[in-house]
């Protein structure tokens, strides 16, 4: 069976690469000629552990190709950005762009799967777009029967760890019909270990919302406690480690506020189906925005007293040892302290300095990417705004004589 991903960013290529490792043929589109261009040579356009090496086996196998069009293929998985617009409801341009190309390729009997997070309906809706460009195929057209199979099957990985849980997690797919549910289901046991659970399109697509949501809310309850912990004058990874001691109690950890293009998101897609309702999901992800604005305010304090402080911003990502700033708090933590302190140099240490800053970043003239060590030396300030295993390497020696900002509780004792 051919399969073609559409999309091959974080979520498409993984899972694509897994696919052609069990034999199936794949052919991965995206519409970036320079990732098509990688593929093809065996390459990863980004940090995941473990996938460069699934990646170049299927491709000098020749179970994988990337191409800049969409081609036939019995099943077409589609794993394109939903990004949220400034008015926090999904843009839904990149779906419907790739239902528009699948359309014309299309054949009775094949499966069209949305595997890219979407506010509930948008399964739905890919399906209209494709059957309203051919007709031949809708159920009117064929004795009240669909022809073709639409199903939802959102993903769950967790990045940096994205190869181990694409097969080991469970997946939700909900198919418009139960005969679309079974036949994804089909073709996800080929690599999928965990269960297999199978419902209606817009339940899957609450459930993926629901558990980051979910995630979000806890989050926000740990950047809550830290604000209020820091006005009180508490160690709050103290607080929450003693408080985790109760049976019924897991607070996770506080730190500069949640990024990522998942969780950071997400919850605003259930907001905006039904804001009214909403309130404690709005709060979080308020809370959780709002957490930037108190790191910035810790660090423009430790540097009072400084003429021209240097700050050492140590990690830009969303999180520990992966390289994506998608939603970062960390960039915008950077991005605020060089717009409102012209007078101090920031420099960003990262271990994955090989990466440019970003644009945004590079803009002001006071903002520069070094090494970590040499980022810290010449600070006045370190601000940790990421936990990256890497960082583990910086010495007490080196951070004695400078004031810290530790967001993550990393160098606690
Ligand atoms: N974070 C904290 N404190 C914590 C845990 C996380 O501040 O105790 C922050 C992180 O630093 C980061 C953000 O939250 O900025 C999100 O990180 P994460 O590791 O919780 O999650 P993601 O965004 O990498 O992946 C999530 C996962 N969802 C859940 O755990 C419910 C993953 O399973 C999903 O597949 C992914 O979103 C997605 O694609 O939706």
């Amino acid at each position: 069976a051919t399969v073609a991903v559409i999309g091959l960013g974080y979520i498409g290529l993984p899972t694509a690469a897994i696919l052609a490792g069990k034999g199936l043929h794949v052919i991965g589109v995206d519409v970036n000629p320079y990732t098509v261009e990688a593929v093809n040579e065996g390459r990863v356009p980004f940090v995941e552990p473990d996938l460069g090496i699934h990646v170049a086996g299927a491709v000098s196998q020749g179970h994988l190709v990337a191409q800049s069009t969409t081609p036939q293929a019995d099943a077409y998985i589609v794993a394109v950005p939903t990004p949220f617009r400034e008015d926090k409801t999904a843009d839904l341009v990149y779906v419907e762009q790739a239902a528009r190309k699948i359309a014309p390729q299309i054949q009775p009997g094949n499966l069209v799967i949305l595997e890219s997070t979407s506010p509930p309906g948008t399964t739905q809706r890919m399906a209209d777009v494709i059957l309203a460009l051919r007709p031949d195929l809708a159920a009117e057209a064929n004795d009240g029967e669909a022809t073709v199979l639409f199903a939802h099957c959102p993903e769950r990985v967790l990045p940096g760890r994205i190869m181990i849980e694409l097969v080991m997690n469970d997946r939700i797919i909900g198919g418009l019909t139960p005969e679309a549910a079974t036949a994804a289901a089909a073709l996800y046991s080929t690599f999928c270990q965990g269960g297999i659970h199978l419902t209606d399109a817009a339940t899957a697509e609450m459930a993926k919302l629901v558990e980051n949501a979910y995630r979000d809310v806890n989050i926000a309850f740990a950047n809550e406690l830290s604000v209020i912990s820091s006005n009180l004058g508490i160690d709050v990874w103290n607080l929450i480690e003693l408080a985790n001691h109760h049976p019924r109690v897991n607070i996770l950890q506080p730190g500069p506020g949640v990024g990522g293009h998942c969780i950071a998101v997400d919850p605003w897609f259930i907001v905006s189906a039904d804001p009214e309702n909403s309130r404690l999901i709005r709060t979080a992800r308020e809370v959780n925005d709002a957490k930037p604005d108190h790191v910035v305010a810790a660090v423009e304090s430790a540097m009072a007293g400084h003429e021209s402080p240097t700050i050492a911003a140590l990690g830009l990502a969303f999180k520990a040892n992966v390289d994506d700033m998608r939603e970062s708090p960390a960039v915008e933590i950077v991005r605020r302290l060089a717009d409102s302190n012209p007078g101090a140099r920031i420099v960003v240490g990262s271990p994955f300095s090989e990466s440019d800053l970003p644009e945004d970043l590079a803009a002001f003239g006071n903002v520069s990417l070094t090494g970590t060590d040499a980022a810290v030396d010449a600070a006045d300030v370190v601000v940790l705004l990421v936990d990256h295993d890497a960082f583990r390497e910086i010495t007490p020696e080196q951070l004695a004589g400078k004031k810290i900002v530790d967001t993550r509780g990393f160098w606690r004792a």
